[in-house]
């Protein structure tokens, strides 16, 4: 009999034990999460990274580059790495191929990846040349620049020059933008000449002086296509100063304040909402269940867009889509 009570005592005490180790710090997953560069479009999409994380009990480390580039982002991937405490991690690679290096780094020391906004090789993770990361969630971004392309087209009567304003070559989502872009104007328009195609490394200022350079080189430039978030608000800040809004048309990707303030002036005719809530909140959500054991997650999910214009720009169902940043 006291023997038996004895072993009661000791099961009572190991197994409070037991569950508190189960729900210790250490089990905790930890989720890196490690964007571009500091814009609009990824504070959104950090929103949805500590929303999810927050309804899932999982822990976030977030480093965002305060600019664009393989230069900044590989060192902070590898101070990620260097922790040792990273489980998965969310990134958003600066260029498609220079990021298989350092990530395949990040896999050969236990972390397994997912691939937000930008995808590695040419994104295709199950036949392509890169397949380590579990998923890429994004935009279909060629299929964006087609929708920008005959957006342009429209507000510019099918006819005339147009530019494009971009960041940085090999970068996924800008280049996709392009290819698609071009792809409409050339089978879709033969009225309309696509003059130049300029690199503004995701700087504003720089977007700004080329855009202007453009509409002084090309004086009858009838629209622009501005590809992200800093292209866009460069290619309509040169057109004001240069007195042309509403003369020359400018088609924005991503729905920043500023692009629907040009839109309601009539500098911006088009503008292109992605989803960077979706993309940061599913990226956990896929961690979790990869963690919990799920092997079926799609290796491709395409957010899609809200497509914005003056007549639909007050719909709370259209306008819930505008990058809204605290
Ligand atoms: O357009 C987004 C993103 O999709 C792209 O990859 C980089 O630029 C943004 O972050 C906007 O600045």
């Amino acid at each position: 009999m006291r023997k038996t009570i004895f072993l009661l005592l000791i099961v009572l005490l190991i197994v409070p034990l037991t569950s508190i180790v189960v729900t210790s710090q250490d089990d905790t997953l930890v989720i890196g999460f490690l964007p571009g560069v500091v814009d609009p479009f990824y504070q959104v999409m950090q929103l949805g990274v500590e929303a999810a994380a927050a309804d899932m009990g999982v822990e976030v480390v977030t480093q965002i580059p305060e600019t664009w580039g393989v230069q900044v982002q590989t060192p902070i991937l590898d101070a990620m790495i260097a922790r040792g405490d990273i489980d998965y991690l969310v990134i958003a690679p600066t260029d498609k191929d220079q990021m298989i290096g350092p990530l395949q780094a990040a896999v050969d020391a236990g972390i397994r990846i997912i691939t937000v906004d930008t995808f590695l090789g040419d994104g295709d993770y199950t036949n392509g040349p890169v397949t380590f990361p579990i998923s890429y969630i994004g935009s279909d971004n060629v299929e964006g620049g087609r929708i920008s392309a005959r957006g342009l087209a429209e507000a510019i009567g099918g006819s005339g020059k147009v530019y494009i304003n971009s960041t940085n070559p090999n970068v996924s989502s800008v280049e996709g933008r392009a290819v698609g872009f071009n792809e409409v104007m050339d089978n879709e328009y033969p009225d309309i000449e696509v003059v130049a195609l300029d690199f503004n490394l995701d700087d504003l200022n720089t977007a700004t002086t080329q855009t202007a350079a453009q509409l002084e080189v090309h004086p009858d430039l009838a629209g622009i296509f501005g590809t992200n978030v800093f292209s866009a608000q460069g290619a309509g800040t040169a057109v004001i100063n240069a007195g042309l809004g509403g003369e020359v048309q400018v088609v924005a990707y991503d729905a920043t304040q500023f692009a629907i303030e040009q839109l309601r002036e009539g500098t911006v005719s088009l503008v292109l909402a992605q989803k960077p809530f979706d993309m940061g909140y599913m990226a956990v959500q896929f961690a979790v269940a990869d963690a919990a054991g799920v092997t079926s997650l799609p290796r491709r999910v395409e957010t899609g867009f809200a497509i914005i214009d003056i007549d639909n720009v007050d719909d709370p169902e259209v306008a819930r889509f505008i990058y809204q940043v605290p």
